[in-house]
């Protein structure tokens, strides 16, 4: 027997700096080619949705298929105004990081229609587990740029009292859960708090993200097992943006499977969509919250994007992917889709995304002013000392009542 030396694979990603990526490992699948099941399609059977790719918008900027349903013009507006919201307020936010007023920044160009469609499909207090590249939902949602403008300052008035790095919000009212640092862990605490809904008799639903790079961590899987044994009312999101920080999307495991595929395997219903196409999103979106709502159980969804920035204002990725990559990724910019959709509908026009564009600049501009008159990073305005002894205990231990009296606050 000829015996060969073992050998492993190493992914590699198909671009480098200096040549082009070859996009056609996303295996694409023409706009209205994927069925839509009954919501109470075995999860088992959904496994060709898994490995497809569910789209709407063709290129001409048509709905077609049967994922085009009937959408209110208003929520399409609504739709185009929160991602354009998102986007300048993430390009405002790095130039503020670059001025020093605060220490870092995430942005999350290129994905905006995720986080607005799905938050616009979703009732208003459904509970979100978001990592931080899903600012879009608190657009969504309407929290007070003022507020988000603070957090990133780590000012006085910064309602998570500088405890938080910049961009990890938390927002009770708004149904956002604190965002943690630690990856993954979204996805057992959406699970757990869906969990926990169903138990009480709640009418509420969880939605619980991730990244492509993160589900490598044991905590998707274990999400997943107990999402399906109890068929806990929760959407299960995967954003596939193509790359964590510099590890190709290969690594974490999506070159001969889907990351949408995991789910089927797990006995959840999965679904692979276009994630830069506004309507497909809101569809998928609404579908899966109607399967939580009605009992029958988790949804996962991988949304195809591409993360156009950089990691983060820490990153450059010029040093291990193609500078203009962005430019070539064939599934486009999500606002250019949707406006696109919207002229050809004849519901909007250039004049009115112009105007659209200049009325969020000045929200933006005139909400950062505000926010830094309270002060910005490196100033002298930011939360007393004192507020490391609250909002832990409800009746402060007298070990803590000594240490604030030795600290003479
Ligand atoms: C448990 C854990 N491991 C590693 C890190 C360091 N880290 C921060 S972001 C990141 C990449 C995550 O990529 P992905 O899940 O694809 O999300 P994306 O940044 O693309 O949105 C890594 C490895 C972390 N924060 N937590
Ligand atoms: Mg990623």
């Amino acid at each position: 027997m000829n015996d060969q030396p073992l050998r492993l694979h190493v992914p590699e990603p198909s671009g480098r700096p200096g040549c082009k990526t070859d996009f056609s490992y996303l295996q694409l699948l023409p706009a209205g080619s994927a069925r839509k099941p009954p919501v109470d399609i075995d999860p088992r059977d959904t496994a060709d949705l898994a490995v497809g790719l569910v789209r709407v918008l063709d290129d001409d900027g048509r709905a077609v298929g049967p994922w085009a349903e009937p959408i209110a013009v208003e929520t399409l507006h609504l739709g185009l105004r929160t991602m354009v919201k998102t986007r300048v307020f993430d390009s405002r936010m790095v130039t503020a990081q670059r001025q020093k007023k605060m220490s870092f920044y995430i942005q999350s160009l290129g994905e905006e229609a995720i986080g607005s469609a799905h938050a616009l499909a979703l009732r208003g207090d459904d509970m979100c587990f978001p990592t931080y590249r899903q600012q879009s939902i608190l657009m969504a949602r309407q929290v007070p740029l003022f507020e988000m403008i603070c957090q990133l300052f780590s000012n006085e008035r910064d309602p998570l009292k500088g405890r938080q790095l910049p961009v990890m919000y938390s927002n009770k009212a708004a149904g956002f859960f604190s965002i943690s640092g630690n990856l993954a862990t979204q996805f057992v605490q959406g699970v757990g708090w869906a969990m926990a809904s169903a138990i009480r008799g709640d009418t509420r639903i969880a939605s619980a993200w991730i990244g492509d790079g993160s589900t490598a961590e044991a905590d998707f899987h274990t999400a997943l097992t107990f999402a399906h044994v109890y068929r806990a009312p929760v959407i299960l999101n995967v954003v596939n943006n193509q790359w964590a920080i510099s590890s190709f999307q290969h690594i974490a495991g999506g070159e001969a499977t889907t990351f949408a595929g995991r789910g089927v395997g797990s006995g959840i219903a999965s679904l692979r969509v276009d994630g830069n196409d506004f309507l497909a999103v809101h569809a998928v979106s609404r579908w899966a919250a109607e399967r939580a709502r009605s009992n029958l159980g988790p949804t996962l969804i991988e949304w195809v994007t591409y993360r156009a920035g950089p990691h983060s204002t820490s990153d450059d990725p010029s040093k291990y992917r193609p500078a203009d990559d962005w430019a070539n990724f064939p599934l486009g910019d999500p606002i250019q889709r949707l406006k696109q959709h919207l002229i050809a509908i004849g519901e909007w026009s250039e004049a009115q995304h112009e105007a659209l564009v200049a009325e969020l600049e000045q929200e933006i501009i005139s909400a950062t002013r505000e926010a830094e008159r309270h002060g910005t990073l490196g100033g002298s305005a930011y939360a007393s000392a004192a507020t490391i002894f609250e909002d832990v205990y409800h009746d402060v231990p007298a070990h803590l009542h000594r240490q604030r009296q030795q600290m003479g606050i």
